[in-house]
């Protein structure tokens, strides 16, 4: 793609803004940036301003953002919103999203994990695996280093392994993975989406220009992706209809699928033309049966890519997981404290509590937060089941106490102090305190990252004041 002399509108100045700036001053080209937010709020931008980038803060201004030959879009800035954008390309603007400015800049094998929930965990352990085996890939996307920051080290024989969120698929035009990972589907982002429909549409995109050179993995035990992409050994998903048969490969943990990786007895198993044991399942270092999912998929890419079976043995059983998806904390006073701030939708608080290993009623949730739509009137059945309280912060919490309708006790807490201490007070002697709100985490802190940190600290803090002696009544 050439881009000397263009002139090119970067939409938002977060770290996607920063990074496509940081990228374009590299072509040569005549950059403005739009942020809603005030100038106030932006530091040691006067350095970009005397190279030239020109700035507008404030309410969007789409006379000077049509000026534009090019347009990059920042994920947090939805076209649902801004119909604009949309608009713009009917006037010969083009408008594209940062990883598809990316994408056209690549030599190297893309490699996109994408879905609901267990992106990051499993584009990580994608990445892992590589490493382990001496290949080398870069850890990139919706998992906080913007694809665009790496895209010119990345060597032809070397991986780009990319979270995808749904939000930087709005504006991909010619985006194209050699391999797709589709960890799951469920309701999500509905603040932001008109419909479910909506919302599935636009993940779906990361398959549009899908060859019959490049693989798709499916899970094949989620409803939703099984209802949206219904593929039975004979009968081709809708999104690969008019592809060669060849590329599609499925993950179960409960089903002896036909073509990809599954769980037999204690073995992960691999199955194309004939069948090969991988891994003893008891050897992930993990728990939880999120965990087994995101092991087959991930794993699957480089039994693909012909990398030596021992050495993915190798990568998955010195996998760590990562920081804020159902990470142990401590354990005191006969509690455990588990972080899954992470959870921001009600699928995966589903999944942290499924994955618990607790019979009868130990956990006790801190739930809660800015809500992005969801039902929680799901989750009664499994709180009923294995939760004794939910303690609950945030805006969303008088939706959460409606829609859960006394399917188990709850209690309301002002701060995530007050969460922590209801919580372990309730969980004593022998119980599970874990944090998985189902929501994101704006209303109260700075991210999900925030949020975790700071009940890792008031845990600590906690567990500081009962060695000391200081009972919090
Ligand atoms: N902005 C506007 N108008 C808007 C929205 C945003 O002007 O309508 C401005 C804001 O004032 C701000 C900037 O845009 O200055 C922020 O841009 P952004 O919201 O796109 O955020 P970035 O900092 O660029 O981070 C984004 C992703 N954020 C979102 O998708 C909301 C990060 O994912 C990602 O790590 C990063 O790019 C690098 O690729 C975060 C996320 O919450 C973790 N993702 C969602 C999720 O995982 O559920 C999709």
């Amino acid at each position: 793609m050439k881009l000397e002399n263009k002139k090119v509108a970067v939409i938002g100045f977060g770290l996607t803004g920063r990074a496509v700036v940081d990228f374009l001053l590299k072509k040569k080209v005549n950059i403005a940036v739009f942020d809603e937010k005030s100038s106030r709020v932006f530091e040691n931008i006067r350095g970009l301003k005397e190279k030239g980038v020109r700035f507008y803060f404030g309410p969007f201004n789409f006379e000077k953002i049509a000026e534009a030959e090019l347009i990059v879009m920042s994920p947090g800035v939805s076209s649902f919103r801004f119909p604009e954008f949309k608009k713009l390309e009917q006037f010969n603007r083009e408008v594209v999203s940062e990883i598809e400015l990316a994408f056209r800049f690549l030599k190297g094998k893309l490699i996109c994990v994408t879905g609901t929930n267990g992106k990051s965990t499993t584009a990580t352990l994608v990445h892992n695996l590589f490493s382990t085996a001496g290949r080398k890939s870069f850890l990139l996307g919706n998992i906080g280093v913007p694809f665009v920051s790496q895209v010119e080290n990345i060597r032809c024989d070397e991986y780009a392994v990319v979270e995808v969120s749904c939000f930087q698929l709005e504006h991909a035009k010619s985006f194209k993975p050699d391999y797709v990972i589709l960890t799951n589907i469920s309701a999500d982002h509905l603040d932001r989406y008109p419909s479910m429909k909506s919302y599935v549409e636009t993940r779906k995109n990361i398959f549009k220009n899908i060859t019959s050179e490049d693989k798709i993995i499916l899970n094949f035990d989620d409803p939703l992706t099984r209802r949206y992409f219904p593929a039975l050994p004979r009968k081709r998903p809708e999104v690969l209809r008019g592809l060669p048969d060849g590329q599609l490969y499925w993950f179960s943990r409960s089903s002896e699928v036909h073509r990809g990786v599954f769980v037999r007895g204690n073995n992960f198993m691999f199955r194309d033309k004939e069948e090969i044991i991988f891994f003893k399942s008891s050897e992930l270092p993990l728990i939880g049966l999120h965990m087994v999912e995101n092991a087959l998929a991930a794993s699957l890419v480089p039994i693909l890519e012909g990398i030596e079976i021992g050495l993915i043995q190798k990568g998955l059983k010195s996998f760590q997981g990562l920081k804020h998806r159902i990470e142990f904390v401590t354990h005191f006073a006969g509690v455990d404290f588990i972080n899954d701030s992470k959870a921001t939708n009600v699928d995966a608080v589903l999944k942290a509590v499924m994955s618990l290993n607790s019979t009868s009623q130990r956990i006790v949730i801190i739930m809660g937060g800015k809500d992005k739509g969801g039902d929680f009137s799901l989750l009664k059945p499994v709180l009923t089941d294995k939760v004794k309280l939910v303690v609950l912060i945030g805006e969303a919490a008088s939706k959460i106490c409606t829609q859960l309708n006394g399917a188990v006790r709850i209690k309301k807490a002002r701060s995530m102090q007050e969460a922590v201490r209801i919580s372990f007070e309730e969980a004593k002697p022998q119980g599970i305190v874990l944090l998985s709100p189902g929501c994101a985490s704006f209303d109260m802190f700075n991210s999900f990252e925030h949020r975790g940190e700071l009940f890792k600290e008031e845990v600590l803090r906690l567990k500081k004041d009962m060695t000391e002696g200081e009972v919090w009544t």
